[in-house]
């Protein structure tokens, strides 16, 4: 009788070896503890979930080799008169930055009423509610980006019953086929009333410079009654992609003070419509004023306020389904990028290396209250590498970090504890 003893027990062996690996999923041993040098890859080892996502997450393992990481720097811009801050002149919410004719191009939301904003409820055809309400859009051009021109009005608010009469915001700039599109929120009563509520209509031209003829109708509709976005249509954003206008927006939803921020899609072929929003909407699950720049195949954005996932700089390879591709600190508020393939409907998107923004109250005064243009410059491009713009280690005065001091609840709850 062949000897039988030894296949038997190879065949235990190797079974036992089975089970074990098929209970370790197959899963080499660990032999030693994670490297010094960092792999560039994902190491073949298991790893706990937060360096599992330094590998499936972001780019690179470190922030600094990250080209969607970046720190930024802030520049004041010369140029501009605010009326020595007496909160009766206002720019904001700048739009993405174009260069034509040798020269920048930015429009923004400009104020300018005989007195500072005093609510909704003290608000008539003169006082204005918000700092964004009885304004105009204007625009100003720049040889640097850091000295600026203010031109004049580009478009002003509309007669009554037309769409933005009570006030036109917050615009963004598209280029298409020669021609060129300012998107801008459209009121049609002093915002806070009901709500920050409007919809976005649009204004074209065959020059940057104008003359811009509106179009006299809503181009981004509000949502239907229940839906996230039925009352607000903010921040419209677009930019040519995949041959279509894709027209980002921001909406708030939820009854304050238990609302949520975020941000959806509208797809069109032509620039005045008609716009479909995306059914996956909301795209993103954060993000008040955010700033959209092509990246590589896909879409990035600052995802600047508001939301879980405030303060990170995101990726959708479809232009749709975002995720975080890195967290930063102090991002430009209601960024305006200068994006130099904004229109090109390219696949091969280069990213950006500055742009504009905004402070508001920038007097620290709700009695005069103001906001002011400024400039930011980051590195989130693949044709610069700045390392003095991927600093992680971030080091800000201690008075940036006392300007967030205690309020008098705070302090008074602090004083009244009792020793434990
Ligand atoms: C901004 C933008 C929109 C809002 C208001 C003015 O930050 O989100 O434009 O309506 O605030």
């Amino acid at each position: 009788m062949t000897n039988l003893r030894i296949p038997v027990a190879l065949i235990l062996t190797g079974t036992i070896l089975i089970a074990i690996s098929a209970c370790t999923g197959n899963r080499p041993k660990v032999t030693a503890g994670f490297p010094w040098d960092i792999p560039a890859t994902q190491p073949d080892r298991p790893l706990s979930k937060a360096m599992e996502r330094l590998y499936t997450d972001y780019l690179t393992p470190r922030p600094e080799d990250n080209e969607l990481f970046s720190s930024f720097a802030y520049t004041p811009l010369a140029g501009f008169d605010y009326h020595d801050g007496d909160g009766t002149v206002s720019r904001r919410d700048p739009s993405k930055v174009i260069f034509e004719n040798g020269k920048y191009y930015v429009w923004y939301t400009k104020r300018h009423t005989p007195v500072p904003p005093r609510g909704a409820a003290l608000s008539n055809d003169t006082i204005p509610s918000t700092d964004w309400d009885l304004c105009e859009i204007w625009y100003a051009t720049s040889k640097d980006g850091l000295s600026w021109k203010e031109q004049r009005v580009a478009v002003p608010r509309p007669p009554k019953p037309e769409v933005g009469w009570r006030s036109v915001s917050t615009p963004d700039i598209l280029k298409f086929k020669d021609k060129y599109y300012l998107y801008y929120q459209g009121f049609v009563e002093a915002s806070g009333k009901k709500g920050d509520h409007c919809p976005v209509t649009a204004s074209y031209a065959d020059s940057p410079d104008g003359p811009w003829t509106p179009c006299r109708k809503i181009v981004v509709e509000n949502g239907a009654a229940g839906t996230w976005d039925q009352f607000s249509i903010h921040d419209p954003y677009p930019l040519v992609y995949q041959g279509k206008i894709y027209l980002y927006y921001k909406a708030a939803f939820g009854d304050r003070p238990a609302y949520l921020v975020a941000n959806g899609l509208a797809i069109a072929d032509h620039p005045l419509g008609p716009f479909a929003k995306h059914p996956l909407n909301p795209v993103l699950n954060s993000g008040h004023e955010t700033a959209y720049f092509p990246f590589g195949t896909g879409i990035a954005t600052l995802t600047i306020r508001n939301g879980n996932e405030s303060n990170t700089i995101q990726y959708a390879p479809d232009g749709v389904n975002f995720g975080i591709a890195s967290v930063s600190a102090l991002l430009p508020i209601a960024a305006g990028p200068y994006v130099p393939d904004a229109f090109a409907d390219t696949r091969d998107g280069r990213g950006i290396t500055w742009g504009l923004c905004h402070f508001t109250n920038r007097g620290h005064d709700w009695t005069r209250d103001y906001s002011v243009l400024a400039r930011f410059d980051c590195d989130l491009s693949r044709d610069l590498h700045d390392p003095d713009l991927k600093q992680t280690q971030t080091n800000f005065s201690p008075e940036v970090y006392f300007s967030k001091g205690l309020n008098k609840r705070q302090l008074d709850r602090i004083r009244a504890q009792k020793v434990p």
